[in-house]
């Protein structure tokens, strides 16, 4: 038996001395460097009792020992559970105990801390750090390859993705091999990659948009990836000339659009400019254009579902809009609350078929049930509508969420942490716009009887429990939350309320 992913996007060229990973320092990772590093990867897992199935959980800063992490896995057909470096171990410990990993790689300074957690959810520890070093490849320099690739079937899972929950409870994403394989083939193809291509990297690799679109259209396409820890301006204008393309959240652009050596000159190699993740402000597609002469390809993504919509290669690129259909995907407007289908130009709840929508949530039927039809057709809770020319405008989501730089912080898992706080009677957190990330958090704070809490001292009891990107900008006491006549807290009101309140 063949392994789907392994055999169609890391294997053809696992002997090839092209280059894959070109790294900040002027060195570079091959192709065939990368398949090693992953083989002796896989022995290591292979020796930490990882077998077919069992997931890998990896919070490790962006190297290419931890990108080779994503191979290994797919190798010995484990699943792959990538975390976000910011989040704390409170967070951590959901996650671990959800999941049960048979293994967590981390940094080597969190180890201390992750190590009771991981025990409990009966993890074993290795460590990874930022220059690739640690136990983990302590033991990788002390392994020989592991040359068996184990069979995996298309629907045999490649990943897990933790997404927030509208209810507070974060969900597993479970993602198959042909879920990741089906959506980089239709994305290397719409977009022309090929081994001509050099890909600037800079997004982080623990969620679909760094790891799977970037990774695996590069590595489907033969396409050699400038590899950065993080977006950096100056490394990253540094590396636009000779480079042909860059995937980025639009922040991203409006950062390169606040910097004035971004220009027609220094952009003339580049083929391609793709955002995602957040919307794009048409306004930026616009300055983009006037300055550098190139129209930004926008499309529409999910953890859940891959890549469901791109404006086109070739043809026009509309801006506010995140195009049509990708091959292979079906996307429909329903009237939100029922299955009736909407028609063209109405505004309703955006759904999505095809090979890229996921297998349901890790360990959550019932959630997974509220969210995947039996017909295959997945509630996105964005809102959306449909042209003319058949291209896909998101107008706003159904579901209460805020998107800050590409991250998605869900309200309610503040909320919850405030409202249960000394001297709070409740809380509202909103999304306010913000110029670099789009959305920033501001939270509203009712005091409940007795001596009003202290700001200060709320963020501050936040800061332990909550990444750093999930903190309030700003939390401010009000007297009262306005209400419907059901009693739900209007959020429109507030954030038209709360609009300038950043300053
Ligand atoms: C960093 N910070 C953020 C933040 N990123 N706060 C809110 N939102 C964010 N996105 C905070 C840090 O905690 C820190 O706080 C301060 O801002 C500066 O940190 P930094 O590390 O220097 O930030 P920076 O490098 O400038 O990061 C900004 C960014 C980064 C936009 C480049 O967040 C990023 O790479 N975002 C991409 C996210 C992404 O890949 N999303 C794709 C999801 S997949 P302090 O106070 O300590 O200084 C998906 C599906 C799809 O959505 O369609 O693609
Ligand atoms: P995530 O759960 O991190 O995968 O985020 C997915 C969400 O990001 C989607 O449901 C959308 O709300 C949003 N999103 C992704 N791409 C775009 C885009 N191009 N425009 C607007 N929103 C987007």
């Amino acid at each position: 038996m063949t392994n789907h992913l392994h055999d169609a996007m890391f294997g053809p060229r696992s002997a090839s001395p092209a280059p894959f990973l070109l790294l900040p320092d002027g060195g570079t990772l091959t192709h065939e460097g990368f398949a090693e590093l992953a083989a002796r990867q896989a022995a290591v897992l292979i020796s930490a009792g990882v077998q077919k199935g069992d997931r890998v959980a990896l919070q490790a800063a962006k190297t290419p020992e931890a990108l080779a992490v994503y191979a290994a896995c797919i190798r010995v057909g484990a699943v792959l559970l990538p975390l976000n470096t910011a989040y704390t171990p409170t967070e951590l410990a959901y996650f671990l105990g959800d999941a049960e990993p048979k293994l967590l790689i981390c940094d080597p300074r969190s180890e201390a801390e992750l190590a009771p957690i991981a025990e409990t959810a009966g993890a074993q520890v290795l460590t990874l750090d930022s220059t690739g070093g640690g136990s983990f490849s302590a033991r990788v320099a002390a392994s020989a390859p592991h040359q068996t690739i184990a069979p995996c079937a298309p629907d045999d899972l490649a990943a897990i993705l933790y997404t927030s929950g509208t209810t507070g409870r974060s969900k597993g994403a479970m993602l198959s091999h042909d879920n990741l394989l089906s959506n980089a083939r239709a994305l290397a193809d719409l977009w022309q990659f090929s081994d001509a291509d050099t890909l600037i990297h800079a997004l982080p690799i623990f969620h679909t948009h760094g790891l799977f679109v970037a990774i695996n259209v590069s590595l489907l396409s033969g396409a050699a990836v400038r590899f950065f820890p993080k977006f950096d301006i100056d490394e990253i204008i540094a590396a636009i000339p000779g480079s042909t393309s860059l995937m980025g959240v639009p922040t991203f652009y409006t950062r390169l659009l606040d910097d004035p050596r971004l220009t027609r000159d220094l952009v003339a190699s580049m083929r391609l400019f793709v955002s995602g993740s957040a919307p794009l402000l048409a306004a930026t597609h616009e300055a983009f254009e006037a300055r550098t002469g190139h129209r930004i390809l926008e499309r529409y993504g999910m953890t859940e579902t891959n890549m469901n919509a791109s404006n086109p290669y070739e043809g026009a690129r509309i801006a506010g809009t995140v195009g049509q259909p990708l091959p292979g995907v079906e996307i429909r407007i329903t009237e939100p609350g029922s299955d009736s289908v909407l028609g063209q130009g109405e505004t309703g709840m955006i759904e999505v078929r095809g090979p890229n929508v996921f297998q349901g949530y890790w360990r959550m039927p019932e959630k997974t049930a509220e969210e995947l039809r039996e017909d295959g057709f997945f509630l996105t809770g964005d809102l959306g509508l449909i042209d003319a020319a058949g291209y896909l405008h998101i107008v706003g989501r159904q579901k209460d969420l805020i998107i800050a730089g590409g991250y998605n912080i869900y309200p309610k898992e503040i909320e919850v942490l405030l409202d249960e706080m000394d001297g709070v009677a409740e809380s509202a957190v909103i999304g306010v716009p913000h110029p670099d990330l789009g959305e920033a958090v501001v939270a509203l704070v009712v005091a409940g009887d007795g001596t009003p809490p202290e700001p200060e001292a709320l963020l501050a009891a936040l800061s332990s429990q909550l990444a750093r990107f999930k903190h309030p900008r700003k939390l401010l006491l009000v007297d009262s939350l306005p209400r419907n006549t059901m009693g739900k807290v209007q959020k429109n009101a507030l954030r038209d309320s709360y609009a300038d309140c950043l300053g």
